[in-house]
């Protein structure tokens, strides 16, 4: 055995090996090159993330339609000015811009924009991802692929190579929370889903999984779903998860991820930031993971109160993987605490957090984020147990740290339930 670390330097020996461990990131928004302008980077597009459009208009009230018809860098220049100039930008969404130019080598105390576009522009896409993967240190992410998305759909169906760092994932909330405009959609492209969800429209619609698992070989397929999601029940939502979802799952092997807890467009006129949180029933998750043992199931709920019950449900179920700090969840604060509880009740079986970055920039302060928040409860828990007697060392820290950060996820992957 490797010579145990002295108990007086776990913390800085855990901070480093948590930094030094690549990620593999298991939900984000992002896009490889070939997807075009869906790809999103460069510093106008951090401003304008929709968490910081939600926090602008709380202190700028001004007409939507008006904010929507400035163009992208002026909309930057609105957040800048009433987010980070007018008031100290010390929400985790202002932090994290300044973070990410921080890592770029930009200077932040100089509070000059348009420099910082300057840098943007000297640079291209191809060019960022690596320099951003590099800072990041990330070795994967994980995209989330809408085969409804009329501007991403032709992507596919024209066929594309993808970066191996750039892994697809099935996401089919059009078709599992509107199933009625969804039929439309599949009938349009040649299956025939015209039955009201019989037998036969099941069969269609098993058809169009495998013919968009076969197009995309996606590492897994998702939804999200609002709080009132229960299972079973009587809706189309449950007939198409037992009927066709599931078992295509098990056919191919791959874990559905249900993300739950979205209220949707509480204030449309927000457009993605519109969207807000409610508690869930984290009995929908126990009955379906009881009742498809031979389903893998990943689940992130975006309620606070909802965590510690999903950290007991997934005590319950090998074939649940709990994963992530969802969206509303993303904060030091809950960050901390859902670690804690996570490792408290499930050691190191979990996978404490995903960026569900939408601009490639983000996956930068995202990750040093969470990196340092991780690495301080590990380093409690580490300091915890070596003052039993037990040696902690760098080879079993480095283990346990590469597990979390991608090696729990491509396990679950793997294994056949
Ligand atoms: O449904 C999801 O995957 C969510 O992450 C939404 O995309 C949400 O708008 C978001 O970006 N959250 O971080
Ligand atoms: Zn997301």
């Amino acid at each position: 055995m490797s010579q145990p670390i002295p108990a007086t330097s776990i913390r800085a020996e855990v901070g480093r090996i948590v930094r030094e461990t690549p990620v593999l990131d298991i939900h984000t928004h992002l896009y490889d090159l070939p997807f075009g302008d869906l790809l999103l980077w460069g510093v106008d597009e951090l401003i304008t993330y929709h968490y910081l459009i939600a926090e602008a208009f709380r202190v700028a009230p001004m007409p939507y339609g008006a904010f929507w018809s400035m163009s992208k860098q002026n909309q930057a220049d609105h957040i800048w000015r009433h987010l980070f100039l007018e008031r100290s930008p010390v929400s985790e969404a202002c932090r994290g811009v300044l973070t990410t130019l921080s890592e770029l080598d930009l200077d932040v105390g100089a509070r000059d924009l348009n420099a910082y576009r300057e840098f943007f522009r000297s640079t291209n896409a191809k060019d960022h991802i690596d320099r951003v993967f590099k800072l990041a240190n990330l070795r994967e992410v994980v995209m989330t692929n809408d085969p409804f998305d009329p501007i991403e759909r032709p992507v596919w169906e024209k066929g594309v190579v993808l970066d191996p760092r750039f892994k697809p994932v099935l996401r089919m909330d059009p078709l599992l929370i509107g199933w009625d405009k969804a039929a439309e959609m599949l009938q349009s492209w040649g299956y025939k889903t015209a039955r009201g969800l019989d037998n036969e429209d099941q069969e269609e619609v098993r058809r169009f999984l495998e013919d968009w698992i076969r197009r995309m070989r996606p590492i897994y397929m998702a939804v999200s779903l609002t709080p009132d999601f229960s299972f079973p029940d009587f809706s189309a939502t449950t007939t198409l998860l037992d009927r066709c979802i599931l078992p295509v799952a098990r056919e191919y092997n791959l874990p559905f991820a249900m993300m739950i807890g979205v209220k949707r467009q509480v204030n449309p006129n927000l457009k993605l930031a519109g969207d807000a949180v409610g508690r869930a029933d984290v009995s929908a998750v126990e009955h379906i993971c009881e009742r498809y043992p031979a389903n893998k199931f990943l689940v992130t709920m975006l309620s606070r109160e909802n965590q510690h019950e999903l950290c007991v449900a997934a005590r319950k179920f090998p074939n649940l993987m709990i994963f992530g700090c969802w969206w509303f969840m993303n904060n030091p604060s809950i960050i901390e605490e859902i670690t804690r509880e996570r490792i408290e009740l499930l050691g190191l079986s979990m996978i404490p957090q995903h960026s569900d970055a939408r601009v490639l920039d983000q996956v930068i302060y995202k990750w040093k984020h969470s990196r340092g928040i991780i690495a301080e409860v590990l380093a409690d828990k580490y300091e915890d147990v070596a003052a039993t007697g037990w040696k902690v060392t760098e080879e079993e820290v480095r283990r346990d740290a590469a597990l979390l950060l991608g090696g729990n996820f491509e396990r679950f992957l793997e294994w056949k339930p």
